[in-house]
């Protein structure tokens, strides 16, 4: 079956780029406020499962009356007229004196049918016919699109003049136009070229799926991370209560870093879910209850019989030698001995005790310093009202959108009362386990609604 291509033409500035953009979710392609952004033309493959098809973003008309005259000098009658076109683009002279007209043109050519966009909020004027007759020339089906950028003063007048040269004619608006608005469009451009209407409804019924499972993947992303995030604990073990006292901070730190870059994580899948590469994002951090450091977690612990011998094998190599310690200390298991916390050496470590509680024989224990799980019960709405507020905004974000993407702190706060109160049972008794970290089963299944 022939893919169905797409070529979006017209003047310089009137949204070219940011509807191909937008239809093809794809947040690479150049968008300017500078007229003259896109000076070559620019295949983009939209892929679906089963099917898919080509939009070709073109640079804007220049000399378009210019142009025009050419092709009139060119061709006698109307029946010579795509062939002038045809002659126009492979001219020397018409490539060195027309590169744009040559770039936006030559797609037509080989096949392509016209989209041709035009601002609303600017008025009509007859400077545009030359551009409309020159696409007529081409002989390909066309549509008309009206963007209405900055507001829609004009449309009529644009529509009763595009309507002379184009049958179908539409607003489409690339920032704002929804996932269903798309779906009309791409509805239209089926009916353009006959043949073509099998894989272009082949792409609506793809992209309709894509969307749904899309949503699917929301929520087993948002089910991790709950599950991740409520069970994450960090522990070392040490000698006595001074030392775990004296590592809390960086317990602490280390905790609260896992956590956020833990968040972060599923935030970029989400957006990956959705296509979105080039997003900024302003999002105040998640923010963790102050003290999670509980004295009462530190563990009492013993070495086995086993561990005992080979503490006395290490040390008794090792004594007094620092950096031996050290592995002396991991071979131990007394945790792992990592990053920040081996800027405290064998200070903290504490190589003389381990001597002494050799020659002593026994006993040999310690505590385990633990920092979290977060036993708030509040916790899991905090997260889930975040994922699903910024899920609800890259969802409906368009592609052709540039700027940073902010997300106000209130409107946040705001979506997770509204979220706890309105939860229903099972998902309460979810959160409730969660805080307990007792496992879930289908969570993923129990969010779902979340992102109806
Ligand atoms: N607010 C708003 N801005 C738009 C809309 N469409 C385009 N723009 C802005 O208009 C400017 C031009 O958009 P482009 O998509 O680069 O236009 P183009 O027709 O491809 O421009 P050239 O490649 O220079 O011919 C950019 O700053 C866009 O952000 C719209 O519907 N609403
Ligand atoms: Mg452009």
């Amino acid at each position: 079956m022939k893919r169905a291509s797409f070529a979006v033409v017209g003047h310089p500035n009137k949204g070219k780029s940011s509807i191909v953009s937008t239809l093809a979710r794809n947040d690479e392609i150049k968008i300017s406020q500078h007229s003259g952004t896109t000076n070559h033309a620019n295949k983009v493959s939209v892929e679906t499962a089963r099917s898919g098809y080509e939009l070709v973003d073109t640079p804007g008309f220049q000399r378009p009356a210019k142009v025009l005259n050419w092709l009139k000098q060119h061709a006698n009658s109307a029946d010579q007229r795509a062939n002038a076109v045809a002659r126009f683009i492979e001219d020397a002279d018409c490539q060195k004196n027309f590169p744009d007209e040559v770039e936006l043109l030559t797609p037509l050519v080989k096949g392509a049918a016209i989209l041709y966009v035009v601002d609303g909020s600017r008025p009509y004027g007859a400077e545009y016919e030359a551009e409309m007759e020159i696409l007529r020339w081409t002989g390909q089906p066309s549509m008309a699109l009206i963007n209405p950028i900055e507001s829609d003063a004009h449309i009529e007048a644009w529509s009763n003049a595009l309507a002379q040269y184009f049958k179908t004619v539409r607003i489409f608006n690339p920032m704002k136009a929804d996932f269903e608005k798309q779906l009309e469009l791409l509805a239209a451009f089926a009916h353009l070229k006959p043949e073509w209407s099998t894989t272009l409804n082949l792409v609506t019924e793809d992209l309709t799926a894509a969307r749904l499972a899309q949503k699917e993947n929301c929520s087993v992303i948002l089910a991790r991370l709950l599950e991740d995030l409520c069970l994450y604990q960090t522990s070392q073990k040490v000698l006595d209560k001074p030392q775990a006292e004296k590592i809390q901070p960086l317990l602490a730190k280390t905790y609260q870093y896992w956590m956020v870059d833990r968040e972060q994580k599923s935030i970029q899948e989400l957006f990956a879910v959705y296509a979105h590469f080039h997003t900024d994002l302003s999002m105040d951090r998640l923010n963790l209850p102050p003290d999670l450091f509980d004295c009462e977690q530190w563990y009492m612990w013993g070495l086995s019989k086993q561990q005992l011998l080979t503490v006395g094998v290490i040390t008794g190599a090792a004594a007094g030698a620092a950096a031996d310690m050290m592995v002396a200390g991991q071979s131990l298991m007394l945790g792992a001995v990592g990053g920040g916390l081996l800027g405290l050496g064998s200070a903290w470590f504490g190589a003389d005790k381990l001597v002494d509680a050799k020659l002593k024989g026994l006993p040999l224990g310690g505590y385990e310093a633990c920092y979290g799980p977060i036993k708030n019960k509040n916790f899991p709405y905090v997260i889930i009202g975040r994922f699903v507020y910024l899920y609800q905004q890259v969802s409906q974000r368009n592609h052709a959108i540039r700027k940073t993407m902010e997300i106000n702190s209130i409107a946040l706060n705001e979506q997770i009362k509204v979220l706890e109160k309105s939860a229903q049972k099972e998902l309460h008794s979810a959160c409730d386990k969660l805080v307990k970290q007792k496992p879930v089963e289908n969570l993923a299944a129990l969010l779902a609604p979340l992102f109806e």
